[in-house]
């Protein structure tokens, strides 16, 4: 707990308080802003969210999500002494520029295997099934009662990042919390179906466009699927719409290894992968210069799609080499 108490210091001397997450926000990001953002705002505190990326359509309905702002050219005002960034592992994915830190107190949460410390007061539980698992913890170390909005993002964030309660992270303990997040008044079906079943057509279309690069190597270990850019147009989606689509690759039967490639710009594609029961995928990403978790990690590669498509496969060719 020593280093909660230094956190609630250092939010205690604090005029105002920028929270941030990483670019391409999910869940747990946005939800552990949220939760903590009510937090904060009820002890007293002066609070701005600011991310680089927008809020996605299906996390719009949370509550207070509409003071969230977002943009690489955001400078806080001159009271803010304090960021927290939560749910992030590294300073880069963070994409704002170096102004934006300068001469402030930096708290880094988070939960990711790969997280780098780049706080000057960091709190990483890599054990944690969610960033939200430990905002639950310091808004009762700051002494707060959860409100029904607090709930609704803390569960949002335990329901994103254990894959609706299925990844090994779920825990007894963490289905108990969300049982008390129930009881503080999150609404589980309502918030699955803004979630999970939110989807525009568009975004179907685009599945369906991801699905028809299905391929499938080592034995059928190994499933790949792949976004262009072209596609978005075509089927009338944006790369919000790509979230979750690799989990189609990872739901194949005797498939271990699931890959998407996501061209982000020309030559330049952002890569992810996700693992299922005994085979870990984090190391995979940190090859390739990259990180994340043990079941669900990323890297960004330069190159044409053949040539990212090989420098994975020798990746997970010398990988899968050393596991069986
Ligand atoms: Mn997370």
């Amino acid at each position: 707990m020593i280093l909660w108490q230094d956190i609630h210091a250092a939010i205690d001397q604090a005029e105002a308080i920028v929270l941030v997450t990483h670019e391409n926000p999910d869940g747990d990001g946005l939800g552990s802003e949220l939760a903590l953002y009510h937090a904060l705002v009820q002890y007293g505190k002066k609070v701005y969210i600011h991310n680089y990326s927008p809020v996605p359509r299906i996390y719009r309905f949370l509550a207070g999500s509409d003071v969230i702002t977002h943009g690489c050219d955001f400078q806080p005002d001159s009271t803010v002494d304090l960021m927290i960034s939560l749910d992030c592992g590294d300073q880069k994915r963070l994409s704002m520029p170096r102004s934006f830190f300068d001469q402030r107190l930096l708290i880094n949460i988070d939960h990711h295997d790969t997280n780098n410390y780049f706080g000057q007061l960091n709190h990483i539980q890599k054990d944690a099934c969610a960033t939200g698992f430990m905002i639950y913890e310091l808004i009762g170390v700051l002494g707060i009662t959860i409100s029904a909005a607090m709930a609704q993002s803390l569960y949002v964030t335990l329901l994103t990042d254990t894959g609706s309660f299925r990844y090994p992270c779920s825990s007894s303990y963490v289905y108990r919390l969300a049982a008390i997040l129930i009881d503080a008044g999150a609404e589980p079906w309502p918030i699955a179906v803004e979630v999970y079943e939110s989807a525009t057509p568009g975004r179907m279309r685009l599945l369906a466009a991801c699905l028809s690069t299905l391929k499938m190597t080592f034995d059928a270990r190994v499933a790949w699927l792949r976004i262009d850019q072209a596609m978005y147009q075509a089927t009338d989606s944006d790369v919000e719409d790509t979230e979750g689509l690799i989990d189609y690759g990872r739901c194949i039967q005797y498939v271990e290894i699931a890959v998407l490639i996501r061209e982000e710009s020309q030559d330049f594609w952002k890569v992810t992968f996700r693992g299922k029961l005994d085979t870990h995928v984090g190391e995979l990403a940190q090859m390739l210069g990259g990180g994340g978790h043990a079941y669900a990690s990323g890297c960004a590669l330069c190159g044409s799609y053949d040539e990212v498509f090989a420098q994975v496969h020798d990746v997970i060719r010398s990988s899968l080499d050393t596991s069986s």
